[in-house]
């Protein structure tokens, strides 16, 4: 970034100027002294803006920044862009860092443990002061569905394997993993549920997904083979909010059609008040921290992508629009 200088912008989040910090104090180590970086809604002069980092910015605020070049999701999801139907037609590179894959392994090979060893009946014994054997299934007699076999997924499976569970995992395209049964497609999705006894969903937000972790889902998760100690299947989300329907769940616990959930995303954010699943004894809920990187490392990307950008270098993880993630 020598000699020229280069104007950024970070907007939409609220952690902007956190990020924006992260960016100022990175910069020097990415070969260069010409930055001017700017804060939205602080945008001065819109002409000089060719990059900019984004998490849910306004509606048709990037638009309005003619030379863009390059738009980098401060998350490893994207929907928050797209579905800005003003966004400009430049490339939009989403973030894949290993500070953001590790942490999400971590939730998962956490949210599926929990399940696993009843902790959430555990919790509530131990607020009634009640000591009382429940029996559990060894990792090794559960079967972990994995919905989304991508940089998550295929992460997640990782740490999962370590423990010993069966592991299934289900993708658009067909995915080879180690240790992983996997299927494709909404032709192999019941299969692929059937043989599932927690199903942990890292899939993107996307037209195709949206709703997907619906009742009728919920009810082709095993019920037979499973093994006794399991007292029924589980869910836990930690993709995006849009991808589940909040009423099934609920009624799908309530009808004994599902034992447990994590959810760490929500249809509506922050999850409001009112909604019932903060009161469900068995169900757990996490502020969308799955996987919250530090700004660290997340200006540290963006820098990357600019450099690489500027030296004509090709970009990574560059979103496909028509697949929606
Ligand atoms: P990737 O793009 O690497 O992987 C996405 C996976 O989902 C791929 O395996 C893809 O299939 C699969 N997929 C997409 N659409 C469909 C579909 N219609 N049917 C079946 N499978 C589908 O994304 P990441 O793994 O990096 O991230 C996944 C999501 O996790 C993000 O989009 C975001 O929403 C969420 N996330 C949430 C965080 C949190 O804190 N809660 C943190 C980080 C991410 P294929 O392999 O065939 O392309
Ligand atoms: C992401 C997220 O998509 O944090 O990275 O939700």
């Amino acid at each position: 970034m020598k000699g020229r200088e280069v104007a950024v912008l970070v907007i939409g989040s609220k952690r902007a100027p956190e990020f924006a910090a992260a960016v100022r104090e990175q910069h020097p180590q990415f070969g260069g002294g010409d930055l001017d970086l700017r804060v939205w809604p602080d945008a001065g002069r819109v002409e000089d803006i060719r990059y900019a980092l984004a998490w849910g910015p306004p509606p048709g605020a990037l638009k309005s920044l003619p030379n863009l070049e390059l738009i980098v999701s401060v998350g490893a999801g994207v929907d928050h862009l797209l579905k800005d139907p003003d966004l400009p037609n430049v490339p939009v590179a989403r973030y894949v860092d290993p500070d953001l894959t590790g942490r999400m392994a971590e939730y998962i090979g956490l949210h599926v443990l929990l399940h696993q060893r009843r902790m959430t009946e555990f919790l509530e014994q131990q607020s009634k002061q009640e000591w009382k054997y429940q029996p559990e299934p060894a990792a090794h007699e559960v079967r972990v569905g994995i919905m989304g076999l991508g940089v998550m997924g295929a992460a997640s499976a990782k740490v999962l394997a370590a423990f010993g569970y069966k592991l299934r995992g289900w993708s658009r395209t067909r995915r080879s993993l180690p240790a992983v049964t996997t299927f494709a497609g909404g032709a192999e999705l019941d299969a692929f549920l059937q043989e599932t006894d927690i199903l942990a969903c890292v899939l993107p937000l996307t037209p195709e997904t949206s709703g997907i972790l619906d009742r009728d889902l919920i009810r082709k998760l095993s019920r037979s083979g499973r093994h006794e100690r399991m007292p029924g299947p589980v869910l836990i989300n930690a993709g995006r909010g849009g991808l589940q329907v909040e009423s099934d769940i609920l009624a799908a616990l309530d009808a004994g059609e599902l034992y447990a959930a994590s959810l760490d995303v929500f249809e509506t954010e922050p999850l409001p008040h009112e909604s019932p699943l903060w009161r469900h004894p068995r169900v757990v809920i996490t502020p969308h921290n799955a996987a919250e990187s530090t700004s660290r490392s997340i200006a540290r990307y963006f820098l990357r992508q600019i450099r690489a950008h500027q030296l004509g270098e090709s970009l990574t993880n560059v979103v496909d629009r028509t697949r929606g993630y």
